[in-house]
């Protein structure tokens, strides 16, 4: 009899227990749901292929004189950094007569399409000088359009002729050279810039001045065929190294205005403002010694 008691004592101390313990540990709505992780960790997800089919740009320079057998230049860009950084460009040889025929391919977008034919064939860097044969399309230059006026889309086919003008120097100036040193058969490098780095290929326009002996102003004039706010600056080789290191003199327009020191460092932004291209832009500046 006492064996029977214990054994029902024990059977309701174990539903009892089993009871307690489902309480205590409800089952988690989460551990209902089945997860099947899928295998990206090991497996790089490859991005889409984007592909389009570029837009076609055709049509007709038309020329101020012939340009037999001189090289033209044109280029796409929506935000211009340079030629050299254009979004598309092509480039060609004139034939005889007073009128080219081009084309060019683009992806879509809206851009500006300019051109330039380098009459005196001397590709200074791929940006013209006065002289050369400049346009710019839905506009007579030195006018720049109202805006990025060339829209392609996805393999369409565009008729856009450019008229073109000889194109002049807008930007000119006097660069003072630092007074303390003897700078005589150097050559000092004029840059229009869309930073303040020479060592990038993003120079808008760069010339060269040779300074003869007995000099401390020496002028210099530019052609800009794109308007922007650009960084405008010199440098003169002093040790002949083909490099811009220390000792050699260096200076930005706009550093100090009125200018009266000599600082070779570059102004925070961008302030020389070439943004009528009719204009004659007169910038003179002041060179110092980089440290
Ligand atoms: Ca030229
Ligand atoms: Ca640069
Ligand atoms: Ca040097």
């Amino acid at each position: 009899m006492k064996k029977t008691q214990i054994l029902i004592y024990l059977i309701i101390l174990f539903f009892i227990i089993v009871g307690c313990s489902r309480k205590d540990n409800p089952i988690s709505p989460e551990s209902s749901i089945t997860f099947t992780p899928t295998n990206t960790s090991t497996t790089p997800i490859n991005s889409p292929t984007i592909t389009y089919t570029p837009g076609v740009i055709n049509g007709t320079l038309n020329l101020p004189a012939s340009a037999e057998g001189k090289n033209y230049y044109i280029y796409l860009f929506d935000i211009f950094t340079g030629f050299s950084n254009a979004d598309a460009s092509v480039s060609g040889v004139c034939g005889s007569g007073n009128s080219v025929s081009y084309s060019i391919a683009g992806p879509p977008g809206s851009y500006y399409l300019v051109v330039f034919i380098d009459t005196d064939n001397n590709g200074v860097l791929l940006s013209p000088n006065a002289g050369d044969y400049v346009g710019v399309y839905g506009a007579t230059w030195p006018n720049w359009p109202a805006n990025a006026n060339v829209t392609i889309s996805e393999g369409s086919v565009l008729n856009c002729d450019i008229d073109l003008v000889t194109g002049f120097n807008n930007v000119m100036g006097t660069i003072t050279l630092y007074p303390y040193v003897q700078t005589s058969n150097k050559f000092s490098y004029i840059f229009i810039d869309t930073d303040s780095d020479p060592s990038n290929s993003n120079s808008v326009v760069n010339g060269t001045v040779f300074i003869l002996g007995g000099v401390q102003d020496i002028d210099y004039s530019l052609l800009v065929l794109v308007p922007g706010i650009y960084y405008l600056y010199a440098i003169v080789d002093m040790d002949d190294s083909g490099t811009f290191n220390s000792g050699d003199q260096r200076g930005y327009y706009g550093v100090c205005s009125p200018c009266s020191g000599y600082n070779p460092s570059p102004p925070p932004s961008p302030n020389a403002y070439i943004t009528n291209l009719s204009n004659i832009n007169n910038y003179g500046f002041n060179l110092g010694i980089i440290p």
